[in-house]
């Protein structure tokens, strides 16, 4: 089964997506998402110029190879834009290999290791009253999980927090807006919401809790300390995942669950953090760690050491990497949770897709392949619109982490 054609497929239903499309000889063919929010055109780029033209006439049944060629074969291993690139070849490949074999990707994979997969929505409101109606909702649909995050007092925006209702869409601007932090004003907040949250609905839900990079070691373990009593799922990204001794310190002092690792694109940038146990869950996912054939090798390192997975799934994430992802856990032995941010009707209508939410649960479906598909025509109508994530700076006008 040789690849004939390979195409990049660059829309903007709502936000910006990169879709990669292999097609082979014999009429198969497979999508992959290949979308790096703020960044997609580095992608897209990366995947054209120097991606396609070395895969045309290889056989599409060779995923390995293929992985190990694009990886092995780069000098500059490694990075957001290359393991993107792999990601989105690779999970077009596995689309390809599982409709060859008429079979959902799961199936592939070693089969379900559950029925359902337990996904966390989004509460966000700009005070704590508003994310408590939010949770309500979202409680009233079914949900088991919730993330919980709420403006802080004194803070005119906070990331995480809607200007829509149904979901957040933090890439908000044509060039970055700038947003003002202030440690204090949050470690003040957070201890408060999650105390009306479980004074409101008890203990029966999960809730978990979004720092986004912004502390160092020793103010995320006081603010694990503070939060241990309301019992959350997880605390995740407390500090920027670059530092990862940073870890142990958080660790010596609380015991809450840390998740980390959304911007992960290695088995390299988790290894040391995994194998010293300081998480509880990876957050890497299909797209930007190197597609299912990687993040099949993260996860198995991770269940050595009691280590879960908890999948990213923003809506900068097409429902290809969704799709993709739920596969994976409907499989993966040490699933956790997977996060599911709800896309527009706009990108629902360009990616048809055969997962279903029901109950709390996402179900991948069983159509042959990861389930998912795009709409090239209606793909067409929504071109590229530059779009950034906004900047942090410190009330003084340092420059902080996103
Ligand atoms: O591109 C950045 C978003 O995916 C990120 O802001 C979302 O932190 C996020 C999350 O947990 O979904
Ligand atoms: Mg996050």
């Amino acid at each position: 089964m040789k690849i004939v054609d390979i195409k990049v497929i660059v829309s903007c239903p709502g936000r910006n997506f990169v879709t990669v499309k292999i097609i082979t000889d014999e009429g198969v063919y497979g999508v992959g998402d290949a979308t790096l929010n703020g960044r997609e055109l580095a992608v897209a780029a990366y995947l054209e110029e120097h991606v396609a033209p070395c895969l045309i006439g290889r056989d599409a049944q060779q995923i390995e190879d293929i992985w190990q060629y694009l990886y092995r074969g780069c000098y500059w291993r490694r990075g957001p834009v290359t393991m993107t690139a792999i990601g989105a070849i690779d999970t077009a490949l596995w689309d390809i290999k599982a409709k060859a074999a008429n079979m959902p990707l799961y199936q592939l994979l070693g089969g379900k290791s559950r029925e359902g997969v337990m996904v966390y929505g989004h509460a966000n409101g700009s005070d704590i009253a508003e994310t408590i109606d939010e949770v309500a909702k979202y409680i009233d649909m079914g949900y088991k999980a919730i993330r919980a995050q709420s403006g802080v007092p004194g803070l005119d925006s906070t990331y995480g927090v809607a200007k829509e209702k149904m979901y957040y869409e933090p890439a908000d601007a044509d060039l970055p807006t700038e947003n003002i932090w202030s440690t204090q004003q949050y470690l003040r907040h957070v201890p408060k919401l999650f105390d009306h949250l479980r004074d409101k609905f008890g203990f029966d839900h999960h809730f978990l809790h979004d720092v986004h990079h912004r502390l160092t070691p020793n103010e995320a373990a006081g603010l694990g300390k503070s939060l241990e009593e309301y019992r959350l799922f997880w605390l995740e990204d407390a500090v920027p995942a670059e530092n990862q001794e940073g870890f142990r310190i958080i660790r010596q002092h609380t015991t809450i669950p840390l998740a980390l690792g959304e911007v992960f694109n290695t088995i390299w940038d988790c290894k040391n953090l995994i194998q010293e146990q300081l998480i509880d869950y990876i957050r890497a996912t299909v797209v930007h760690a190197g597609g299912i054939t990687h993040l099949r090798r993260i996860a198995d390192l991770a269940a050595i050491y009691h280590i879960r997975t908890g999948c990213h799934g923003a809506t900068d994430l097409s429902p290809i990497c969704m799709g993709a992802a739920l596969h994976f856990d409907t499989w993966v032995p040490n699933f956790g949770i997977q996060e599911y941010m709800r896309h527009s009707e706009e990108t629902d209508a360009v990616f048809p897709h055969a997962y279903t939410f029901k109950d709390g649960y996402l179900f991948p479906g069983e159509a042959s392949g990861h389930g998912v598909d795009i709409d090239e025509k209606l793909a067409a109508k929504y071109p590229y619109k530059r779009a950034y994530l906004p900047v942090n700076r410190l009330e003084d006008g340092t420059m902080w982490n996103w």
